[in-house]
């Protein structure tokens, strides 16, 4: 009999267990990032910045900063309203803790932000903290500078306030965990791709990107005509026959909510 069906026959109850937090993304990472290679690691990135978009899209915020630092960890900053800091309601922490240490389903799909933040929504920001050694949070709001470190998705101490400040917005900066990812090296080309389809997504937004590892690179993107810019973007390298048509409308679906189109065609000299 091989090792795996031992394994099998062996599954009895107690390895049957409800795992609670995030205990269970770094279990499972996989399950949670899809994979534990080079895409899931950028996969992190993508977590942290659409919840700076989502704020965008609600109207908050309009520049995103996303940095690599020479110690192998990625942060992004954004001047939103920032996450809440003040006790949560229900769940009798601060809501800052709630959002980084909580497995959340759902949720986000009910917000009208959703529409057009261009992505795989995701499992959130607390899968990141689960799975980076380090995070840090600074958030700025209420007069306040409020900064909170983690270790493995657990906070090491209380939300501390570090200053005032009449600016809001908020910062993450995490070091994801060499223990999970085959790699842990972000490759910038990679990184900066996805940051410039978001931008074209989300007109409006101005997302700089900033390498501070050897040989860094930096950038700003930044496309007023979103999806016509786009259109232009990826037929760069070919003859236009007319300037794309850009085709725009909304409509309500079944249920009642509103449904927007954005269409946008080139014609080129090309054969496909
Ligand atoms: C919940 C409520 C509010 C802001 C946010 C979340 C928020 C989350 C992130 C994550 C990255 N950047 C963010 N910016 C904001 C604000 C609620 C209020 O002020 O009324």
């Amino acid at each position: 009999m091989t090792q795996k069906n031992t394994a099998v026959n062996n599954y009895s109850e107690d390895s049957i267990k409800i795992l609670e937090g995030l205990e269970a993304v770094r279990k499972r990472p996989a399950m949670y990032i899809g994979d534990v290679g080079e895409r899931g690691l950028h996969h992190l990135i993508n977590e942290v910045v659409d919840n700076s978009i989502d704020e965008a899209l609600a109207g908050f915020c309009d520049t995103i900063i996303v940095k690599f630092h020479e110690d192998g960890s990625c942060s992004v900053d954004d001047n939103g309203r920032g996450i809440p800091v003040g006790i949560h309601p229900t769940k009798k922490i601060p809501t800052l803790e709630v959002v980084m240490c909580t497995l959340h389903a759902g949720g986000k799909f009910d917000k009208d932000s959703y529409k057009v933040s261009g992505g795989l929504h995701g499992v959130g920001v607390s899968c990141v903290n689960a799975l980076s050694t380090k995070m840090i949070v600074i958030i700025k709001r209420d007069g306040k500078i409020h900064q909170q470190e983690y270790h493995e998705g657990k906070p090491v101490a209380p939300i501390e306030v570090m200053g005032d400040t009449n600016e809001t917005g908020t910062y993450i900066r995490f070091y994801p965990d060499p223990t999970i990812f085959k790699s842990v090296e972000f490759k910038l080309t990679k990184a900066s791709d996805r940051l410039r389809e978001l931008a074209f997504l989300n007109k409006n937004i101005k997302i700089i990107y900033e390498d501070e590892r050897e040989d860094g690179d930096k950038g700003v993107y930044h496309y007023e005509d979103g999806l016509l810019d786009f259109v232009n973007y990826i037929d760069e390298d070919n003859t236009q026959l007319m300037k794309p048509a850009l085709f725009t409308g909304s409509g309500i679906d079944e249920s009642g909510g509103t449904v927007e189109v954005e269409v946008c065609f080139a014609y080129n000299d090309s054969y496909t």
